[in-house]
């Protein structure tokens, strides 16, 4: 998502690792190659101004700089101002009225009534019983209405409409009666996007929330957008003030770095992120996994989150308990491999785990999956339990029962035991999550990872 930025910080940390210690020269220079690095991410420019500024003070002032680790200590100072740039910590949706009102806006095409169904799976999911319901209110586009109708048919939330109303603030205050009068929670609210800001959605806008009294007022800005998302936030937001952004558009091969810039351009959160088309592609915007990602870390906390929702309990603590005893045999090896299809694209889930970067080679298809699935297959229960050494002739053999060349063989032998290591030095996530009650200290995990794989 940060491909270059990612890549000019990754560079950079790595010429850093190799000094002895860190003077007021290279930090300077150091602190040039964050600020270019971050403008051509399209960051916006007094953001970088002010981030530079920090790193730099923080870099010459600090005395971890005289450590024994000049360039992780710069590496993890950068990391610390990414996140706090980001806002730190999650914050979660305001639900707490009787009836809680999310209003949703932003310019045409960000990515909004897509969000309003997006929110409300969410808030099935992570506040489950709460009655929502969708009220479309932006009658702009006459095809606008029939969009949520579907979203909301796929979601099952009913989707409030009157046939004939023209005015979008009536249509919200007809909705707002009827979730009032039906015991609802949650009132979702979608509105009409403009091409650029104009005064007459303005008011609109103004009105409805007027009369709404949203918990929310979130902005949609699609992340490829550049510093114009960045103009428009704060437009809205003087207007009406926003209470936090959802990001949209996070999965394109957006420079996203005009996006990450609102948080302080308005001071209100960065709430959630869009990941991709599909309803369940929202996440609740985390700024620490935000910054691994940019760093090139991997998302590992988005990643135990996936987990936790898509692997049965016991499934992964069987597989873990395994792993951690480094018995994975092949067929757990094929097990693994199943289970980690289930949780969604094969290639976008190894981005998020450290290390499986290197693993990119590894085709991870059905074509290449159903090969592997038949080579594992071909190997007598000694092979697979890894009791016998794999030589030569053993693979030939396994090679023609399955019916592919030796390489092929020869492949899947490798990405096993590459995932083996791998997996071996792990931090016991499990055993973190029962310590702290049913969730896991996600940085506690985080943490565990950073002291591994830096440098
Ligand atoms: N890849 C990707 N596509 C998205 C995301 N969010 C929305 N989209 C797509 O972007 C397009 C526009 O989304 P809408 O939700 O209709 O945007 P909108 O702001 O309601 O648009 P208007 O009502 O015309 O102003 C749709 O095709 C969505 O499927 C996202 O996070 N990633
Ligand atoms: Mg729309």
């Amino acid at each position: 998502m940060f491909g270059a930025l990612t890549d000019k910080l990754q560079n950079l940390f790595s010429s850093l690792a190799g000094k002895k210690s860190l003077t007021e020269d290279n930090i300077a220079d150091a602190v040039r190659q964050v600020r270019l690095a971050l403008l051509d991410a399209d960051v916006n420019y007094t953001v970088v101004s002010n981030f530079v500024k920090r790193v730099k003070e923080k870099a010459i002032g600090d005395s971890v700089m005289k450590s024994v680790t000049p360039g992780q200590q710069f590496t993890k100072l950068v990391h610390g101002e990414l996140i706090a740039l980001m806002g730190t910590d999650e914050v979660p949706l305001d639900l707490k009225a009787k009836l809680s009102v999310i209003m949703v806006c932003g310019l045409q095409g960000s990515g909004k009534t897509t969000s309003c169904a997006k929110l409300a799976t969410y808030i099935g999911k992570t506040a489950k019983g709460k009655k929502i319901l969708l009220a479309a209110c932006d009658l702009q586009r006459p095809a606008a209405i029939d969009q949520l109708k579907k979203l909301g048919s796929d979601i099952d939330v009913p989707v409030f409409h009157l046939e004939g109303e023209k005015s979008p603030l009536k249509m919200a205050k007809k909705a707002y009666e009827k979730a009032d009068a039906e015991g609802f929670d949650v009132l979702i609210v979608d509105t009409a996007g403009r091409l650029h800001i104009d005064e007459e959605l303005m008011k609109e806008l103004e009105e409805m929330k007027k009369f709404l009294e949203p918990r929310e007022v979130l902005f949609v800005a699609n992340a490829t957008t550049g510093q114009d998302a960045v103009k428009t936030a704060a437009e809205f937001d003087k207007r009406v003030q926003i209470t936090g952004t959802i990001l949209t558009m996070l999965d394109g091969n957006a420079r996203a770095g005009a996006a990450i810039s609102i948080r302080e351009v308005t001071n209100k959160p960065l709430k959630f992120e869009g990941v991709g088309e599909k309803i369940g592609d929202l996440q609740i915007f985390n700024p620490r996994s935000m910054a691994d990602r940019i760093l090139g870390m991997g998302d590992v906390i988005n990643l135990v989150k996936k987990a936790q929702e898509n692997i049965s309990e016991e499934e992964s603590l069987d597989l873990e308990k395994k792993l951690k005893k480094a018995s994975f045999t092949y067929e757990d090896y094929l097990k693994q491999m199943s289970m980690v299809r289930k949780m969604g694209s094969f290639k976008s889930l190894l981005k998020m785990i450290p290390g499986f970067g290197a693993m990119g080679d590894i085709d991870f298809s059905d074509t290449e999956f159903n090969k592997m699935e038949a080579i594992i297959y071909s190997m007598t229960p000694a092979e697979r339990q890894e009791k016998v050494e794999l030589e030569h002739e053993r693979r030939k053999r396994i090679a023609k029962g399955s019916g592919v060349p030796v390489d092929d063989v020869n492949r899947m032998v490798k990405g096993f035991k590459r995932v083996k290591q791998l997996f071996k030095n792990m931090p016991d996530m499990k055993a973190q999550a029962k310590k702290m009650g049913s969730m896991p200290d996600l940085n506690e995990i985080k943490k565990q990872f950073e002291g591994k794989k830096w440098h």
